[in-house]
């Protein structure tokens, strides 16, 4: 597109009576969010729902499309636009797109929102070069048509996609293999749907396990026995490690699309129960923990923290809490944490917290009774009392923050805290968590931190460590997104030391080394990083010593394709981090 045209159609588009200040596009030479922008990259993932089956449904006022090109644009948008817009295009972190708004803009007012990007938030897909021109008229079009709408998933739909590949009885009566299971990192491989299950006492790959397409995350049973992974497609495995080779045991698919799950960990309930919860529908299910058998299925959808109704609240992090037989499970879009009481499944109590949005991942302090998740939008963290079920606090972080679980030390001034750092700047903010001995500090930002830039994931320390690590994953400048800062906990003031994690792995291939996620063994003396490159590309992980701070030992194979989140036996079960 020429410049004359560009100017034409910004001024088309400033003129509509619509728009609000935060709805504006990108003016000529003005900086835009781009498609290379951290949280773009993070949120654009493609969701499995591009290939669910779905009826066309045409607005007649919206422009025509024919049948292969809502085909086609319906599979962009969920590839590409729903992460950000939601499945029914109501907004999440990106603005709503519903034909009510979209029809009264127009095409070419769209075109130009959607290949330049806006300053707040919408990236740049024509400029990027990741659309054509042809493209972004098709989306313009497409956006002006009702939301097709997945189909639901009832209880016998999940029945009907569980497996018991071993059954209970014919299971290990005690564990039958002599690995140190303990130490065992179960690492997701995203683009390969598997885990690799690995001895972390000698680092050799014990075996990789079919899972769901693009994993999330791992999570262990209270016991330590039972390890659960759920696919973005919303299957969830389970894994018995007492088997002489660990393997699945049970399977099911709880949804459409997922990215949670947990296990009851109350004392009397250990490995009883398990839940998963899902982006859509959007719902959780509460099952049998060592079966998988779906009991109850429990609905997100109703009113927002604003008292308005939201129709896909989807299911972001889910923890177990140490307190009461509950589950803590993140309604996204509502803003609501809704805390489950999992001892009576017919009688079912739910108690609904409003904080803030949206919210997404999280973890405990480290007396467990504190629950600390981020509304990422917001830009705040939510601390929930698990004790008393109640809301304890609203904290103000920096930009995006986006925690993992946290990290959690003693702070040499400020007693006990809490960190997060941020995908949308360089702050690390340490909260502090002890309403007790240093009530003074409880739920303020105690200290900020400068790491090396945005595009962080994840933070993480071990109790018998002093060092606190940061990635960098998602930083546009590659010399910041492959190497790690970790700051010496009783001298914060001394800054980083910042070291070449991809360096230290020599991968053969060039391109994307994203360094991502810390994770410490058992003992706390070593801290294991991803160094994730693409799908056909050599990766690696890397295990650093942590007292030394330099790399100890790099795990290579063929097999380890696109390695992403580790997740260490022993601290997953402890909440340990
Ligand atoms: Fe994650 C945790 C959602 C992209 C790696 N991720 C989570 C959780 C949620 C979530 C809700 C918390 C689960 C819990 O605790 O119960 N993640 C999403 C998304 O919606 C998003 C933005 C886009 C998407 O389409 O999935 C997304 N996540 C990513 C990635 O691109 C990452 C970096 C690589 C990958 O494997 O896909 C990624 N997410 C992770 C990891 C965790 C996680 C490693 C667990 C961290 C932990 O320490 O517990």
């Amino acid at each position: 597109m020429n410049t004359r045209k560009l100017t034409t159609l910004i001024a088309l588009a400033l003129s509509s009576m619509a728009l609000t200040a935060a709805a504006q596009p990108a003016k000529p030479g003005e900086a835009t969010t781009t498609t290379k922008d951290a949280e773009a990259q993070y949120q654009g993932a493609a969701s499995p729902l591009a290939t669910a089956a779905m009826h066309q449904s045409s607005n007649p006022k919206a422009p025509p499309m024919t049948e292969e090109e809502f085909a086609r644009a319906r599979q962009i948008y969920f590839e590409r636009c729903a992460g950000c817009h939601g499945v029914l295009r109501k907004g999440a972190t990106g603005k709503p797109l519903t034909p009510d708004l979209t029809i009264d803009k127009g095409t070419e007012y769209l075109k130009v929102f959607i290949g330049y990007g806006s300053p707040a938030g919408m990236p740049n897909w024509l400029t990027s070069g990741e659309f054509d021109e042809a493209t972004v008229d098709l989306m313009a079009r497409y956006i002006q048509h009702d939301a097709p709408t997945p189909p639901e998933f009832s209880l016998e739909d999940m029945e009907k996609t569980r497996k018991e590949y071993v059954a209970v009885a014919d299971r290990p009566t005690r564990k039958m293999n002599n690995y140190n299971i303990e130490n065992i990192f179960s690492v997701t491989l995203r683009d390969s749907g598997e885990v690799a299950l690995i001895d972390g006492d000698t680092k050799q790959i014990i075996s990789i396990v079919k899972t769901g397409y693009a994993v999330h995350i791992s999570r262990l049973s209270a016991s330590g026995r039972y390890l659960y992974v759920i696919g973005r497609d919303a299957r969830l495995n389970l894994i018995d490690l007492w088997m002489e080779k660990p393997d699945n045991v049970a399977e099911i698919k709880v949804g459409l699309e997922a990215r949670s799950v947990e296990t009851s960990k109350f004392k009397g309930w250990e490995d009883k129960i398990a839940i998963a919860g899902t982006y859509w529908p959007p719902q959780f299910v509460l099952m049998d923990g060592d079966t998988l058998k779906p009991r109850k299925i429990v609905g997100t959808r109703g009113m927002d923290i604003n008292n308005e109704y939201h129709p896909e609240p989807r299911v972001a992090a889910i923890v177990s809490s140490h307190q009461k037989p509950e589950f803590l499970v993140n309604a996204k879009e509502t803003g609501k944490v809704w805390m489950v009481d999992y001892t009576d499944l017919t009688n079912l109590k739910t108690t609904q917290i409003d904080t803030a949005k949206y919210l997404h991942d999280g973890g405990f302090d480290a007396s467990r009774r504190y629950f600390l998740t981020a509304a990422n939008a917001s830009d705040k963290i939510v601390v929930i009392d698990t004790k008393e079920s109640k809301l304890e606090a609203i904290v103000d972080v920096g930009k995006i923050p986006h925690p993992g679980r946290g990290a959690n030390f003693i702070h040499p001034k400020f007693g006990p805290v809490w960190a997060t750092s941020d995908l949308g700047d360089e702050g690390i903010s340490l909260i502090g968590t002890d309403p007790g001995k240093h009530k003074a500090n409880a739920w303020k930002v105690v200290q900020t931190l400068k790491g090396q830039g945005g595009g962080s994931l994840f933070i993480k320390t071990h109790p018998k460590s002093t060092n606190l690590w940061v990635d960098t994953a998602l930083n546009p400048d590659p010399k910041i997104s492959q190497s790690v800062a970790v700051f010496d906990i009783n001298n914060l003031e001394r800054g980083p030391q910042i070291i070449d994690i991809a360096a230290c792995a020599n991968l053969k291939d060039d391109g994307a080394k994203r360094v991502v996620q810390p994770e410490y063994n058992k003992a706390g003396d070593e801290v294991w990083f991803s160094v994730w490159s693409a799908k056909d590309k050599e990766s690696a992980i890397v295990v650093v010593d942590d007292k030394t701070r330099t790399c100890k030992a790099i795990i290579k194979d063929a097999r380890l394709v696109t390695p992403t989140g580790k997740f260490n036996v022993h601290n997953t079960q402890n909440d340990v981090y």
